[in-house]
């Protein structure tokens, strides 16, 4: 298998834990999906990442799709719970850890454009969804080990993906300070091997012209 990834990206990130906890062989390309000469081109008609490569089978793209098809590939362990209620509530978490990842995305896209082009209101909007997304999935935690059940599944995947994205683009929030479950939720998993080997890193994109 391949993986077309970028290194800041937190859904490139939700693939690339699974193809590791899987146990999966795989080689991973790195893009910058921002450029206009990124490896989405023909492939991705959306020219995102990540997007998965098996075979002849069709280019596989969007982070839920991609995990829940290695999930069928390789079952163990499985990332999306097979108990009904479990199921829909990881689904839920990835959905909030997602929807905080996508403002941070266009907190940083609006922060690129020139300065008297960007809105303050805008930035505002995605703001208010970072802090609430955040305060959700604290409450949803608890003081548990896991978001959801007792094993490691795409919860913590999309919800350990999303704390680390914070620290890398949205540093002025002080998650950890205002939430002592997540900080030692995020000690508890800090060292996975998955985990550690896929820390966000920044990236150099092409500045956005008007
Ligand atoms: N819903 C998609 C989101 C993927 C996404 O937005 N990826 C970003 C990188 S963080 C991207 O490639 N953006 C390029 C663009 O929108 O042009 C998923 O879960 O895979």
């Amino acid at each position: 298998m391949k993986i077309i990834i970028a290194t800041p990206s937190p859904y490139a990130r939700k693939a690339r834990v699974a193809l590791r906890e899987k146990d999966i062989d795989f080689e991973e390309i790195i893009d910058v999906p921002w450029n206009t000469d990124t490896l989405t081109q023909g492939i991705n008609p959306l020219g995102k990442v990540p997007v998965l490569l098996h075979e002849n089978n069709e280019p596989l793209f969007d982070s839920r799709l991609i995990v829940q098809y290695l999930d069928s590939f390789e079952p163990k362990p499985l990332l999306y719970p097979e108990d009904p209620e479990d199921n829909f509530s990881a689904r839920l978490v990835e959905t909030v850890a997602d929807g905080v990842c996508d403002a941070i995305v266009l907190i940083f896209l609006e922060n690129a454009r020139k300065e008297t082009l960007r809105s303050k209101d805008w930035i505002k909007r995605q703001e208010k969804k970072i802090y609430e997304g955040t305060k959700y999935l604290s409450n949803h935690l608890e003081e548990k080990k896991y978001f959801v059940g007792d094993h490691f599944n795409i919860a913590d995947i999309c919800g350990f993906s999303c704390l680390e994205y914070l620290d890398l683009r949205f540093p002025k929030f002080q998650w950890r300070s205002e939430y002592q479950n997540l900080e030692n939720y995020w000690k508890i998993h800090k060292d996975r091997p998955s985990f550690k080997v896929t820390s966000p890193t920044a990236q150099i994109i092409e500045p956005l012209e008007d």
